[in-house]
């Protein structure tokens, strides 16, 4: 009798593991067995996706140094891709004329290729992050078209030449259209021509053949700017330049866009030209824009804190989280409804921690935009995003 409630202790404590059990069985049932994911923390995001795109990251010095333990292996564990978040703009692999350095780019490739990821290389033509000196002439003047396109062809070529046959797919130009659909009015396009873009391409077929060359920019979403890159990759491709993809940046929020319907209605234009389509730079902000901002991704935009923006600096309330939940999903339900026409779907930034979105458009906040938080650890939306795969992909 003495034992009793003991056993009756465990015997409710077995009830309970096995509703647990029974739960997350139902949980992950859709997909049938095996459940074990969902039991232990030995499951990879990256080779649960493996079926349906690749699962890249952001990537900076500070990974790929190899000094953090936590990051290696929460690299080498959930992820099969990766990006130079900013180790490879023009301001940092030719700070001056002819002046290369790839201190830091040589260590971003090896620390991926060591860990066996696909390799993408952002960016080599950009309107930001490119020093002056490659507009200007030895005159002083804005820089002839020749000199600009001789300077253009000698980057591309240097850059992807190095790294020819060991890095996968390139972010060839970045940017380069308007909210409205019109090309960007940008040092490059004032001094070359329009015709900037498919030199860019040209140049960059010519320095690799194999690799994969990708056009990328942020809003893809919005109809007048998904038009505005239909014409331009179509106009190129009418030409006979060879472009893979495009890559479809995805600085997202709560609210933003409004309809994940749009980026839907994207990835299916895209595509219907014959092209890839990348996520190339996902993240979710769980903080208000500030207003009359436009939204999106022009780093050109940096206000000051303002601490009534930034209000979850302690931490992120439930329903917030929620909310950040089932925006991440409604992403993922679009992304595998349309996988076939998806190549990588890469998420900006390691952890938490690390996302611009700390900085943009307003410094020093915090936000909690990706699916690892501070410490590095997965949240909970990973597996639920597992299981939709599961759930879909049956
Ligand atoms: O995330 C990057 C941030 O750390 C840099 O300060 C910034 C400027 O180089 O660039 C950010 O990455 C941008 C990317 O290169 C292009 N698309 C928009 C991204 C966010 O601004």
């Amino acid at each position: 009798m003495l034992e009793f409630p003991v056993v009756d202790r465990r015997f409710k404590r077995g009830l309970s593991y096995l509703a647990v059990f029974m739960v997350l069985g139902g949980f992950a049932g859709a997909s049938g067995p095996p459940v074990s994911p969902y039991m232990a923390n030995e499951y990879s995001f990256a080779k649960e996706f493996a079926d349906s795109f690749l699962v890249g990251v952001a990537l900076n010095e500070e990974h790929t140094n190899g000094q953090d333990n936590r990051i290696n292996s929460l690299v080498e564990k959930h992820f099969n891709a990766s990006t130079a978040e900013n180790v490879m703009k023009w301001e940092v692999m030719q700070p001056a004329e002819a002046r290369f350095d790839f201190r830091a780019s040589d260590k971003f490739v090896s620390y991926s290729k060591n860990k066996g990821l696909s390799i993408t290389g952002h960016t080599l033509v950009w309107h930001q992050q490119t020093p002056d000196w490659v507009f200007v002439g030895p005159d002083g003047k804005p820089a002839s078209r020749q000199l600009l396109l001789s300077r253009m062809e000698l980057h591309i070529k240097t850059v992807m030449g190095r790294y020819k046959g060991i890095i996968n797919s390139w972010d060839v130009v970045n940017e380069a259209l308007d909210e409205d659909g019109a090309l960007r009015d940008s040092k490059w396009r004032r001094i070359i021509g329009d015709d900037y873009i498919a030199k860019a391409f040209e140049f960059a077929t010519a320095a690799d053949p194999d690799a994969e060359l990708y056009y990328n920019d942020y809003n893809l979403f919005k109809r007048t700017k998904r038009n505005g890159a239909v014409r331009l990759i179509r106009s190129l491709l009418e030409e006979g330049i060879r472009v893979k993809g495009i890559g479809m940046q995805a600085h997202y929020a709560l609210d933003y866009p409004n309809d994940v319907n749009e980026i839907a209605a994207s990835i299916k234009a895209f595509s219907s030209l014959g092209l890839a389509v990348a996520i190339t730079e996902l993240d979710v902000s769980v903080l208000s824009f500030p207003e009359g901002e436009e939204a999106g991704a022009d780093i050109g935009i940096n206000l000051s804190l303002s601490e009534k923006l930034n209000p979850y600096s302690r931490g992120l309330p439930a329903n917030v989280r929620k909310r950040f939940e089932k925006r991440y999903l409604e992403l993922f339900e679009v992304f595998i409804e349309n996988h076939e026409a998806i190549s990588r779907v890469t998420f900006w930034g390691v952890h938490d921690g690390y996302s611009w979105r700390n900085n943009w458009p307003m410094r020093g906040r915090t936000d909690y935009p990706l699916v690892f938080d501070r410490k590095g650890k997965p949240k909970p939306l990973l597996k639920k995003l597992i299981w939709l795969k599961n759930k879909k992909r049956r």
